[in-house]
């Protein structure tokens, strides 16, 4: 018992923790060889499931809020309103088998299994900033697809001019849906030019892990020019349609949230400005950020709202 107490640090542990905070480094140098394979037994423990997944071309260079925050403070209303119990009530849910279904305006439809899908969808990181309609962000190492490449396997046809996204119903394990915080199912969509735009993406994991059940495992969307109520989570249905669909927040409060949601700081929210954000795990010190236009994808996406006035739509 003494002697375990004091004896010293292993060399092997020193050397599978430098190897540990190397990994990206080593990984970008020898992109497409697999690391994992190639460390002794407990140096791969240490590495993350999806650490070898490369980094997308439409990545940021932005420096990613702590996993901790990120995962312990989340918007998930079909658990709670409330941002911490949502992270634990949402470990309830099953996430696998999952399938979902796709209906309406393209030529396969039918019932997918997620499986299937993800074999069709080679993984890839994207750094993104991400600002919820509240006034605050976040910068989220996202792991998943872009979301065309999935749309298109579907075969959409020339009446989808509107994506409809999804989100499970289930009471007993989403609890709470049985109140009547929202209109149920939560329902998203995007325009098919904007669903189609290279950034919007399909998340299945974070950090290099799978996706925290209460970030909106097993598959969810992420659209980082757009406020985050439009990044719907944990999707089971896919409808192209020829009409807007109605969209949850947009119902529930229409003079609130509107359909494009683009973020926008010259455009105030009715109950409260949107010209900063609150930098989610700063220290109450820290000055707020600025807003800025399309979440600072503007040149990226500022083309596909040039018949739209932005002073108007929220
Ligand atoms: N199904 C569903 N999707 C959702 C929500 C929700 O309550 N239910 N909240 C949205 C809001 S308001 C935000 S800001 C983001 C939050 O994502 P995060 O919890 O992973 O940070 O998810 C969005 N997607
Ligand atoms: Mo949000």
């Amino acid at each position: 018992m003494l002697i375990k107490e004091k004896s010293p640090i292993l060399s092997s542990e020193i050397t599978d923790k430098t190897i540990f905070i190397n990994r990206r480094k080593i990984i970008k140098a020898a992109a497409g060889i697999s690391i994992t394979s190639m460390l002794p037994a407990p140096a791969s423990a240490l590495v993350k499931k999806y650490a070898q997944v490369p980094v997308g071309p439409y990545s940021g260079d932005f420096k990613s809020t702590a996993f901790e925050d990120v995962a312990s403070y989340t918007n998930y209303y079909e658990f709670s309103t409330n941002k911490k119990d949502s992270t634990v009530l949402a470990k309830n849910l099953k996430t696998s088998p999952w399938n979902i279904t796709v209906e309406g305006e393209a030529e396969k439809t039918g019932i997918f299994n997620l499986e299937d899908i993800l074999k069709a969808n080679p993984l890839e990181e994207r750094v993104y900033r991400f600002r919820c309609v509240e006034a605050w962000s976040m910068v989220v190492p996202w792991l998943g697809f872009p979301l065309a490449a999935m749309l298109k396997q579907f075969k959409p046809t020339a009446k989808a001019k509107f994506v409809e996204f999804t989100t499970l119903y289930d009471p007993e394990v989403m609890i709470g849906q049985k109140s009547k915080a929202l209109g149920w199912p939560y329902v998203e969509g995007l325009r098919i030019d904007e669903a189609m735009h290279p950034l919007a993406f399909m998340a299945t994991g974070m950090y290099d892990e799978e996706l925290p059940k209460q970030n909106g495992a097993p598959l969810r969307l992420v659209v980082p020019w757009k406020y985050g109520f439009k990044s719907i989570k944990a999707i089971v249905k896919i409808r192209f349609s020829e009409t807007m669909p109605g969209t949850a927040w947009n119902k529930m409060a229409p003079s609130e949230y509107g359909f494009y949601a683009n973020v926008n700081p010259e455009v105030a929210h009715p109950r409260w400005s949107q010209s900063r954000e609150r930098i989610l795990g700063a220290s109450i010190f820290t000055p707020k950020r600025k807003t800025e236009i399309f979440n600072g994808y503007g040149d990226q996406v500022a083309s596909l709202y040039k018949r739209m006035d932005l002073s108007k739509q929220f």
